[in-house]
């Protein structure tokens, strides 16, 4: 498929809203792909394919969760908006025949993260969280990140995303912590006299 097909059946399964995010997700995505040496045609294809099934019911994603081997099924414990990701990988391969492992692993794992993760994967993830209709606070600070650092900035969005859960009393995914964890740099030890 190209990318007007793409486009095309993913507008059928998302709302107007979703489909502007959508096409912001992929010019980023594009655009971090070519600053950091990702393949573009990757990046493009995962960016437009990454919220596939954001709005499916929760009850068929429940039931595609359970019957998939592939899908860990701690996942139902967990909020669902986790679901629309590892659910959308496993659609896109049997609807629209992406059989691409590295293209999948971005859409699995572009909303939880996960420990060491590809530069495609981190591309289509940090892509996610700042294309322009993005508006959270610090937003503007994390895009300007994104230009310097991508592991420093997907670092600060997990971590961010971690506070905003425990701030409402919610679980956070393991794969998120391990994410952020695999993508924090050791600060450098103040107050050392340098030799
Ligand atoms: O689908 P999008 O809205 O474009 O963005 P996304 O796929 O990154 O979904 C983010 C939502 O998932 C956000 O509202 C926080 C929620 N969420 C719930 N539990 C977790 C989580 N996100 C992460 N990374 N880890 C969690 O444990
Ligand atoms: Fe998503
Ligand atoms: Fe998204």
């Amino acid at each position: 498929m190209n990318r007007e097909q793409l486009l095309a059946a993913v507008k059928e399964q998302i709302t107007k809203h979703r489909y502007e995010h959508t096409l912001g997700v992929m010019e980023t995505a594009s655009r971090l792909a070519v600053k950091y040496g990702v393949n573009v045609k990757q990046a493009e294809t995962a960016a437009i394919l990454h919220d596939y099934c954001k709005f499916w019911p929760e009850d068929k994603m429940r039931e595609i969760i359970e019957r998939t081997p592939a899908i860990p099924k701690d996942l139902l414990e967990h909020d669902k908006e986790l679901w629309h990701a590892h659910v959308g990988a496993e659609v896109v391969r049997r609807d629209l025949g992406i059989q691409d492992n590295e293209i999948l692993d971005a859409i699995r794992y572009h909303t939880s993260g996960r420990e060491n993760m590809a530069p495609l994967e981190k591309v289509v993830c940090l892509a996610d969280y700042i294309e322009p209709g993005r508006h959270f606070p610090g937003v503007e600070e994390l895009r300007e990140l994104a230009e310097e650092d991508m592991d420093h900035a997907l670092a600060r969005a997990f971590g961010n995303t971690i506070i905003f859960l425990v701030n409402r009393e919610k679980k956070v995914y393991p794969l998120t912590v391990f994410a952020r964890n695999s993508l924090v740099k050791p600060k450098k030890k103040k107050n050392v006299q340098e030799e």
